[in-house]
């Protein structure tokens, strides 16, 4: 008899802090036990009890194309089958810069590493020394991973636990971050009027996908584009989440941006541990061995991750881009249409293929917007959803994610579960623990 999600994760939690690997997966933002998942395909994610959900997680971001892809299966027991890692240089990883480089214009050289914390840290470590400055802006509800100096007021995970600048971060690690309002250009220039000269640089979610969904106002990244080349501050979109989802360019197409870095992993590791950062050719050749800062990785351009990096970038074309946009257009109307009906003020926002259902009654333009929803509704949301067969994110303070593998059907039953959870949350019920449901099939 399989164990069970409750079972698993009472002997996780004597061998494992929270018995989870990343704090956002231990559902503490939304109660309730874990679920401990044994198998996905395409859309699809069994539990270790055989039930079947519709998963809008996709690991966090990187299943764009779906679960166990079919190309990318194959191209990692293809790789796999020559050897997990050489720790030598590898045709792969010219493949995959060439690839990265011919996606994002503003990418000119870019060094590979295993996540998205070390790619951001690399970024910032970078711009330190191309600046000679120490100080970084950053914005309140933004993650860019778990890095000393961005455990101040953090979004994702950090936000979930309530403790948005981390114990253990020195004060000293914390002083040279300062704190901006996403969509507030003005509490950006306070900084930089004051210590423009000691600004190294900043880093922004182009599209904030770390407190819910926070599209940019109209004008906001190009003023943060103006303000770096006015004090010679270095300008990095983190794309670690974006990146190949938003457009083949990432958001910096899609809002016709050039930052001086960007930070990439997700998709491009197409499920497997991957990071990237890259940008202009003057400030990525300060890298070791060809400049004098220091950054490496045992397993960096690991073969197997490339490999299904590169299946992954080769199936996102044009057609499948404009698929998955057609279903995420399908469910914003199902979703703003079952609101309405119910007379709901709750606020639904999207960019492509990343949305959010905020429980508020205002439009969220930032992570103070955000703190004000009523988290423990969605809780309820959460758990009602589960109940019928819809695994979303387990925290108010993230984006939900579309594939390529979301049929229509997989839609339309998600918009009538949207409906019933809807009005268990508005009727304040609690949602009754997951039944066990039939396989849906696909
Ligand atoms: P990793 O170190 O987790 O690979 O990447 C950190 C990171 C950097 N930048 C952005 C914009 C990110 O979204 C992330 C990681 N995203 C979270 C989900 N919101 C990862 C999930 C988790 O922490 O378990």
């Amino acid at each position: 008899m399989a164990e069970t999600s409750e079972q698993l994760f009472e002997r996780a939690k004597g061998l494992i802090p929270g018995g989870v690997n990343s704090p956002v997966r231990a559902f503490q933002a939304v109660g309730g036990v874990p679920i401990f998942m044994t198998r996905g395909r395409g859309a699809y994610l069994w539990d270790c009890q055989s039930r079947q959900y519709i998963d809008y997680v996709g690991s966090w971001g990187p299943l764009i194309l779906g679960h166990a892809h079919p190309p990318v299966i194959e191209a990692i027991q293809a790789a796999a089958a020559c050897g997990t890692s050489f720790g030598t240089a590898t045709a792969g990883e010219l493949a995959m810069a060439e690839a990265i480089i011919e996606r994002v214009p503003s990418v000119e050289m870019v060094r590979l590493v295993n996540s998205g914390t070390e790619a951001t840290m690399t970024a910032v470590r970078l711009a330190r020394a191309f600046t000679r400055r120490a100080r970084i802006v950053k914005f309140a509800g933004c993650y860019h991973g778990h890095g000393d100096g961005f455990l101040v007021q953090a979004g994702s995970g950090a936000a979930t636990l309530g403790v948005p600048t981390s114990p253990g971060v020195t004060a000293a690690a914390a002083a040279d971050t300062l704190i901006a309002r996403f969509n507030d250009i003005q509490s950006v220039r306070q900084w930089t009027d004051r210590y423009g000269q000691d600004i190294a640089a900043i880093i922004v979610e182009p599209v904030v996908g770390n407190a819910g969904v926070i599209p940019p106002t109209a004008g906001f990244l190009p003023e943060l584009r103006r303000l770096a080349d006015d004090r010679g501050i270095v300008l990095i979109f983190d794309e670690v989440m974006t990146g190949f989802r938003l457009a083949p360019g990432g958001a910096q197409e899609l809002y016709n941006m050039r930052p001086d870095l960007t930070t990439l992993g997700k998709i491009i590791g197409g499920g497997m541990p991957i990071g990237a950062v890259g940008g202009r050719r003057d400030i990525m050749n300060l890298l070791a061995p060809a400049g004098p800062v220091y950054q490496a990785g045992t397993l960096s351009g690991n073969p197997v991750a490339v490999a299904a990096g590169l299946a992954s970038l080769e199936a996102l074309t044009g057609p499948v881009y404009e698929q998955i946009e057609t279903r995420a257009g399908q469910l914003e109307a199902g979703l703003r249409d079952n609101l309405k009906k119910l007379g709901l003020a709750w606020q639904y926002q999207r960019v492509a293929s990343m949305g959010c259902l905020f429980f508020t009654d205002k439009c969220v333009r930032d992570f103070d917007d955000a703190l004000r929803c009523d988290t423990a509704a969605y809780g309820r949301y959460f758990h009602a959803m589960l109940e019928r067969g819809i695994y979303l994110p387990p925290s108010q303070f993230e984006a939900f994610f579309l594939s390529a593998a979301h049929s229509e059907a997989d839609i339309e039953r998600t918009i009538a579960a949207n409906y019933e959870s809807l009005q268990v949350v508005a009727r304040r019920e609690v949602a009754k623990p997951p039944i066990v449901r039939r396989e849906l099939g696909g």
